[in-house]
């Protein structure tokens, strides 16, 4: 069946009226299949994006939407409490007419959710403005979500950072070699091994008391960040398949991982790969301007550590994926996964040069802050 009639079959079940007159495909990141559709009905246009589950991946969606959903309709009271533009802020999935938030269909698993006209997602930064928004649009989620009640959220992914267990399934991977790659990649394996102590110091502070569990995003690259097409500043944070509890420092960490690269995080050219000093100071001064009061001191300290490690921990998960045959991430060649951990590393080692530097920046900057 053709992805335009499947989605006319699909909009009879999410009691969508009207013709499909558009049709486009969003897909961007690296694991659902993603569309827009456009529906008229007496000169009245309504937009949805249509997105395909990667159940491979998310293997319950009965859990994974009653995150999504419960999670919206808190975040839609609290954006609303403050007088502010929930149909922009945040998300609105809709309710097929089984009752459930997706619908099954030719064996794949779909969900329908509102189309916020006026605006985009940025790959790379444009300007270091954008960077600053983008830290207080995770910033401010964050915020909203702090009173959210943790315990009912379901692990969508188990242990999904949980940095010692990837680096286990990595050497697990080594040993299987299930594709002969192996061989190939023994600086790469070698380099994971050597900052194996590293892997295990967020989880050490939580152990000790020093950083709570939260409410987190965990996928907070800035594509899964919507600008607003009129004022350029971020509105919505999108892409919710991962809210669970987690570590702040992860989704700061890995917003610097994507958006302070100096260049797209598969450039296979090492040489453009660097920590953006200018770009990571912009997220800082965002992010904090949001949540620094909310922070403790061992969460500040690891700002700049956590943009290291979530780094190192995408690294291993695409070296991984390489050696276990590309069966997680969307890839375009089949050596995708080997140039994204490479430039991953190199984005390692670019922050260990820098780390001094950007801790000492956090310093200023949360100063400032908490004023
Ligand atoms: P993936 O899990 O594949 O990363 P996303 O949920 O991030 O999928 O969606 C893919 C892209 O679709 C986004 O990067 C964004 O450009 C666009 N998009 C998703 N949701 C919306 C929305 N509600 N309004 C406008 N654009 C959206
Ligand atoms: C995936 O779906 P997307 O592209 O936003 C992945 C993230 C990785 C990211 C690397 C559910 O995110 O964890 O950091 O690719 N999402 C999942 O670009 O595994
Ligand atoms: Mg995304």
């Amino acid at each position: 069946m053709s992805i335009q009639n499947e989605i006319k079959v699909l909009a009879g079940h999410f009691n969508i009226e009207g013709e499909l007159i558009d049709f486009s495909v969003y897909t961007d990141g690296h694991i659902n299949s993603t569309y827009r559709a456009t529906f008229e009905k007496d000169d009245v246009v309504e937009r949805y994006i249509v997105q395909g589950i990667n159940t491979r991946v998310f293997k319950n969606p009965d859990e994974l939407m009653e995150n999504i959903v419960n999670v919206t309709k808190y975040l839609k009271e609290r954006i609303e409490e403050r007088g502010a533009d929930s149909s922009r802020q945040c998300l609105e999935f809709l309710e097929a007419d089984t009752g459930k938030y997706y619908f099954s269909h030719n064996g794949k698993c779909w969900r329908i959710y509102r189309y916020i006209d006026k605006s985009y997602t940025l790959n790379y930064i444009k300007n270091r403005s954008f960077f600053e928004s983008a830290g207080k649009a995770f910033g401010r989620f964050q915020r909203n979500l702090s009173g959210y009640p943790m315990e009912t959220l379901n692990e969508t992914i188990k242990d999904f950072h949980n940095t010692p267990k990837r680096v286990e399934a990595l050497e697990k991977s080594v040993s299987a070699d299930v594709k002969g790659r192996a061989n190939s990649v023994e600086n790469e394996i070698k380099f994971v091994l050597d900052r194996k102590e590293d892997a295990k110091v967020l989880l050490n502070l939580y152990k000790e008391g020093l950083i709570p569990l939260r409410v987190t995003h965990n996928d907070t690259k800035l594509n899964n960040v919507l600008f607003d097409e009129d004022t350029n500043k971020a509105i919505c944070v999108i892409d919710l398949d991962t809210i669970m509890p987690g570590f702040s420092l992860y989704d700061f960490g890995d917003a610097i991982r994507y958006g302070g690269n100096t260049t797209k995080e598969d450039d296979a050219n090492l040489d453009n790969v660097n920590i953006s000093i200018e770009l990571f100071k912009s997220y800082v001064r965002g992010f904090l301007s949001t949540c620094a009061k909310a922070l403790t001191k061992a969460e500040v300290d690891h700002l700049a550590f956590s943009a290291k490690l979530m780094t190192y921990e995408c690294g291993v998960r695409f070296l991984t994926d390489y050696l276990d045959g590309d069966v997680y991430f969307r890839t375009e060649y089949p050596e995708h996964n080997l140039v994204r951990a490479r430039n991953q590393f190199k984005l390692v080692e670019e922050i260990e040069n820098n780390l001094t530097r950007m801790k000492k920046i956090v310093e200023e900057i949360y100063l400032e802050a908490i004023k």
